[in-house]
C-alpha cells in the first residue's frame, strides 16, 4: 500500500513527571490523522537515542523541547511531505538517513520517534484496523501479555533510601487479561495496608508505586510477598510472581562496586545475593542485575541464574539490534527490555524484538519513567506476542492507560491468549 503524508506537527507538552516532552500528530492525505506522546526515562543507558532538550535555563530548566518540536515542524515535515512512501519503514529510514548521526543525535530522537508513531497510528486507522492488528509481527503470534506492575520504587524515581528501583508483582497464573489487572490492583491495595499498619509512608513514587523508607531489599521482597498473599493470591508462577528491575547501574561505583543500603558488594558478592533472593522470593526476572558496563559480571551473572530466571538487559542494550546481538554472541542475559524511545523508530524496535526472538531471548515492553496518557506499548506488545510488559502501577492515570487498553483489547478479541508464550 502506498500512502502520502498531508502534514507533520509537534507540539511541546508536559509528562507525568512535569517535564516537557512532544505530541506529534501526522495527517494521511486522504483525511485521516493520528496523535503520539513521546515518553522520557530517567535512568537512561548511555548507548541510548539522544533526547533533544533545549538546554537553555530559562525555560524549564533546560528540559525545553521546542528544538525538537522545530525539527518535527520543519526539517521533517519538509522531508516526508508530499511524498509518496510503500511503508512506514520507508519513513523511518528516510528520518534516519536525514539525521545523519548514528544516535538521532541531531533532530533528537524524541522528535523522530514521535512521528514513527504518530505514523504508524495513522497508518492503522486508514486501513481500518485497531494498532495492534496493523503493526507486524516476526514469528510470534499475538497474544495478551503479563502485566508486570511495579508496585515499589527506588532508585532514580523515588526520593527514598532504596537503592534497588522497581519491585514487580506478576500475575503469571491470571486465567485472563481482566483478572490480571485485578490481581495487581488487589496486590496493590494489600501492600497499601501493609506499609501503613507497618507505619511507613505510602507516597508515591514516579511509576506509582510506593517509595516507603525502606531500604533493604529483602525487607522489601517480605512485605510483598505477604501482601499477595493477603489478597487470595498463590506468591509464585501459578499465581503472582516477582520481577525486580534494581537498575544496578545507577548504584555502581567509579570502582566498579555496587552499594547497596550502605554496603560495598563485588558483582561477585551481587550475584550470590541474586541467587540467594531468587531461592527464597517467587523471583521470576531480574533486569538490569549488573550494570552497564560490567561484561564480565553479566556473563556470570547469566552462567549462574539464566538457566532459572529471565535475565533483562535494559542500560546495556538500549533495544539496540546491534547491541543486543552482540550480547546475544557474547552470552550475556536471556531477554531485552523494549523501549520505542531508546532506538528512536517503530521499524528498528521491531527488528530488535525480532533479533531477540530469533535467538531465543525474551522481550518484555516497557514504559518509560516519564510518560503521557499514550497506549502505543500495549498494542505494541499484544502484536508482537512477546507475552509480558511492564508499564508502572495499577495507579497513576498514564499508567493504567496502558493497562486498560491491554483490557479493551482482551474484550475486543476474546480468541487471544493471555500470558507468556
Ligand atoms: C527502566 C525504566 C522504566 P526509566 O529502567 O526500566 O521503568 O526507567 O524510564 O527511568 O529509564
Ligand atoms: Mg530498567
Amino acid at each position: 500500500m502506498s500512502f502520502e503524508i498531508a502534514s507533520v506537527t509537534a507540539l511541546e507538552i508536559l509528562d507525568s513527571r512535569s517535564r516537557p516532552t512532544l505530541s506529534v500528530t501526522v495527517e494521511l492525505a486522504g483525511g485521516v490523522t493520528a496523535v503520539a506522546g513521546v515518553p522520557s526515562g530517567a535512568s537512561t543507558g548511555t548507548k541510548e537515542a539522544v533526547e533533544l532538550r533545549d538546554g537553555d535555563p530559562a525555560r524549564f530548566g533546560g528540559g525545553g523541547v521546542t528544538t525538537a518540536v522545530g525539527n518535527v515542524n520543519g526539517e521533517i515535515a519538509d522531508q516526508v511531505r508530499g511524498h509518496s512512501f510503500g511503508s512506514l519503514t520507508e519513513v523511518d529510514d528516510s528520518m534516519r538517513t536525514l539525521d545523519g548521526t548514528p544516535t538521532k543525535a541531531r533532530l533528537g530522537a524524541n522528535a523522530i520517534v514521535g512521528v514513527s508513531m504518530a505514523l504508524a497510528r495513522a497508518l492503522a486507522a486508514a486501513e481500518r484496523k485497531p494498532l495492534f492488528e496493523w503493526l507486524p509481527s516476526f514469528g510470534q503470534p499475538a497474544r495478551l501479555p503479563v502485566p508486570c506492575f511495579n508496585v515499589l520504587n527506588g532508585g532514580a524515581h523515588a526520593p527514598n533510601p532504596l537503592d534497588f528501583q522497581e519491585f514487580m508483582i506478576c500475575p503469571l497464573g491470571a486465567p485472563t487479561m481482566a483478572e490480571a489487572v485485578r490481581a495487581g490492583a488487589e496486590v496493590y491495595a494489600a501492600l497499601k495496608n501493609r506499609l501503613a499498619s507497618g507505619g511507613h509512608s505510602t507516597g508515591l513514587g514516579d511509576e506509582g508505586g510506593f517509595a516507603p523508607d525502606l531500604a533493604e531489599p529483602e525487607e522489601v521482597l517480605t512485605l510483598i510477598v505477604a501482601a499477595i498473599e493477603d489478597a487470595g493470591y498463590a506468591p509464585g508462577p501459578s499465581g503472582v510472581g516477582i520481577a525486580l528491575d534494581p537498575a544496578a547501574s545507577e548504584f555502581r561505583t567509579d570502582d566498579g562496586t555496587y552499594r547497596v543500603n550502605g554496603q560495598s558488594l563485588s558483582s561477585a558478592d551481587l550475584i550470590d545475593r541474586y541467587a540467594a533472593m531468587v531461592a527464597a522470593y517467587p523471583i521470576w526476572s531480574i533486569e538490569d542485575g549488573l550494570g552497564e558496563g560490567d561484561h564480565d559480571g553479566w556473563q556470570q551473572l547469566t552462567a549462574r541464574l539464566g538457566d532459572r530466571v529471565q535475565l533483562v538487559g535494559d542500560d546495556n542494550f538500549c533495544t539496540n539490534p546491534a547491541i543486543i546481538a552482540e550480547a546475544i554472541a557474547d552470552g550475556i542475559a536471556n531477554a531485552a527490555l523494549i523501549k520505542l524511545n531508546q532506538i528512536g523508530t517503530v521499524t528498528e524496535t521491531l527488528e530488535a524484538m525480532s533479533t531477540c526472538f530469533r535467538a531465543g531471548y525474551g522481550q518484555m515492553i516497557s514504559h518509560r519513567s516519564g510518560e503521557t496518557p499514550d497506549t502505543f506499548i500495549a498494542d505494541l506488545a499484544v502484536a508482537t506476542g512477546c507475552g509480558q510488559i511492564k508499564s508502572g502501577a495499577p495507579a497513576r492515570g498514564e499508567r493504567v492507560a496502558k493497562y486498560n487498553r491491554l483490557i479493551e483489547i482482551a474484550h475486543a478479541r476474546p480468541d487471544l491468549k493471555y500470558g507468556r508464550p
